[in-house]
């Protein structure tokens, strides 16, 4: 499945779901010359007995078979977490990042039999600044889908669409993208459904010339009656669909459609509004990560965790710490679950920030994470650098930057970030929301003898004096950890009765502060962890703060938290 719904009836396109052919490399110059094993894909190569702890490269082979001369197009939805893709023994694409997708275009194809081959590797290195030995694991393989498509020389490349109210009528900009890869200019006409109802607009009605490699953006400020907004209650979708008429033909040669809601998200007097109603979102951090099938989720298994959560009384979810699956995504739109999406960054020190490659691949996992969910009505929240070095002049410019970057692909979302640095952040000033995560019966010195409420009220008054006055605050991480099964009326630490007292405790405070509109556990499911320095500080070599473990098998706190959070007034 490639989305929750169908994203072209002009363009023809095809998932390369199934049995690939499959073997590890030591050089990614160097294609394999035998097969040695037949991989599913999409999936990670964990999952396969013999490279459950496999680090390296692995190479990737599919037969293609074209019916007729035609220009490709290549989407390769998450490859981890560095892709190098050959198409007929020749490099067409390099691609750092397991989260977020890229596409490899290819023109004048002739017809026949081609040779597809993707080199994924998820190697440590200098090389890569974000994928590092960390406290989630970094998988190796072609871990989401691969799509095949049929395109004309000139396309829809992307649909940007941005809701907003005013004078209690609905608008919206729509931006429609459309790429040109011949090698002459060429006239075209757009027009765009809203659930196949025609969009009235001037700019609709006019054609355009696009150069010979070329773009061109055709943008346009359309009103709406009525309509049924989204909302976490009232998840309303709309099918939105543009579509492309080239050299004044009558019939559409491309379309592009993506599934949009009507909502607006705001802060006022330091409250959390969407459509101008209060919100509280509460719910869990939730990793890619899962027993079966590590980080390559099929959807029957995102709708399991949605159910979970969702019947724990969550009505968000973050997904820690990078993009997720864009059809996690288009579940969180239609199950009505609000989501703050972050780029892809997890404790990392200025050391680590000052790596030469740090800052390009993260302005690259931020524009590729915003081009692909844009339009996704649950994301109300952007997030950066999860416990990086906002403590640093160093860092709270790299933080300045991300976040003007944000702001100026979407105006219409708030931003954050998650700090670990109580009374030495230099970064609130920067962000709509402020967002600690705080572990303060868990971790140090005080670990479960912390008066919760007195140690956080101290925090929030060093916060109102230093960037955070009259802000909002979330709770975007808190917890502890508990071995499933491990169960002892002493209470002691990795037991699931500490693990219920320590959420019975925060949930109680951090859920009926009036400066604080959302709290997320860390963490919704136990997950794998990265041997390399993380092994003797994690038993099992697993994060253990799930609230279910890695199979989903819930602990005790499963049931306070269900107790908070259903009696949390949300709206
Ligand atoms: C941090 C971090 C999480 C996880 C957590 C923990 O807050 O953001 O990714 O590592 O601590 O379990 O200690």
């Amino acid at each position: 499945m490639i989305r929750l719904f169908d994203t072209h009836n002009v363009r023809t396109q095809l998932e390369l779901k199934g049995l690939w052919e499959f073997a590890t490399v030591e050089n990614k110059n160097n294609l394999p010359g035998k097969y040695t094993h037949k991989l599913f894909v999409p999936g990670c190569w964990e999952t396969h007995p013999e490279f459950i702890n496999y680090r390296g490269m692995g190479a990737f082979k599919k037969d293609i078979f074209i019916k007729e001369d035609t220009n490709l197009r290549f989407v390769f939805k998450g490859i981890s977490h560095t892709a190098d893709v050959y198409f007929d023994g020749e490099h067409i694409s390099h691609h750092y990042n397991a989260f977020t997708e890229f596409e490899s275009i290819l023109s004048e194809v002739q017809k026949g039999k081609h040779e597809l081959i993707v080199i994924a590797d998820n190697s440590f290195s200098e090389d890569s600044s974000l994928h590092v030995p960390n406290d989630y694991y970094a998988y190796g393989g072609i871990i989401r889908p691969v799509v095949l498509q049929n395109i004309d020389h000139v396309f829809i490349n992307n649909i940007k669409f941005t809701p907003y109210k005013k004078r209690n009528k609905w608008y919206a900009e729509i931006d429609v993208a459309v790429k040109n890869i011949s090698s002459e200019s060429h006239n075209f006409k757009v027009e765009a459904t809203l659930n196949t109802s025609g969009i009235e607009s001037n700019e609709f009605k006019k054609e355009y010339t696009i150069d010979s490699m070329g773009t061109l953006s055709i943008k346009s400020t359309v009103s709406f009656d009525n309509i049924n907004e989204w909302s976490s209650t009232e998840p309303n979708l709309y099918l939105l669909q543009a579509l492309l008429y080239v050299d004044c033909c009558n019939t559409p040669s491309d379309d592009y459609i993506d599934r949009i809601g009507f909502r607006e998200v705001s802060v006022i007097d330091g409250t959390l509004l969407v459509n101008n109603k209060e919100v509280f979102v509460q719910g869990f951090n939730r990793h890619e990560d899962h027993a079966i099938c590590g980080v390559s989720f099929p959807v029957e298994l995102m709708i399991k965790d949605i159910e979970l959560m969702r019947d724990m009384g969550s009505n968000a979810v973050r997904t820690s710490h990078y993009p997720n699956d864009e059809r996690f995504l288009d579940l969180c739109d239609e199950y009505g679950l609000m989501v703050w999406e972050e780029n892809h960054a997890r404790g990392l020190s200025l050391e680590d920030m000052q790596n030469p490659n740090f800052e390009k691949q993260c302005k690259d996992c931020i524009d590729e994470m915003m081009n692909a969910h844009y339009n996704h009505p649950s994301i109300i929240i952007w997030g950066i650098l999860n416990e990086c070095a906002s403590n640093t002049p160093e860092g709270r410019g790299m933080y300045k930057n991300q976040i003007n970057q944000i702001k100026s692909l979407d105006s219409s979302r708030l931003v954050t970030f998650a700090s670990c640095y109580p009374f030495t952040d230099l970064c609130l000033d920067l962000v709509d929301i402020v967002s600690y995560n705080l572990y303060y019966n868990w971790y140090g010195e005080a670990r479960g003898t912390s008066d919760v409420e007195k140690t956080y009220l101290e925090l929030l008054n060093w916060i109102e004096k230093n960037g955070g006055k009259g802000k909002p605050v979330i709770l975007s991480e808190f917890g502890g950890g508990a071995i499933y099964g491990f169960r002892n009326p002493g209470r002691p630490f990795w037991s699931e009765e500490r693990q219920y007292d320590i959420l019975d405790e925060t949930l109680s405070v951090y859920l009926n502060r009036p400066e604080i509109v959302g709290a997320f556990i860390w963490q919704y499911a136990d997950c794998r962890v990265t041997e390399e320095k993380w092994a003797m500080k994690r038993p099992r070599t697993m994060n253990n703060k799930g609230i279910v473990d890695e199979y989903r098998r819930p602990k005790l706190a499963y049931e306070v938290v269900q107790k908070h959070f259903r009696s949390k007034k949300i709206q």
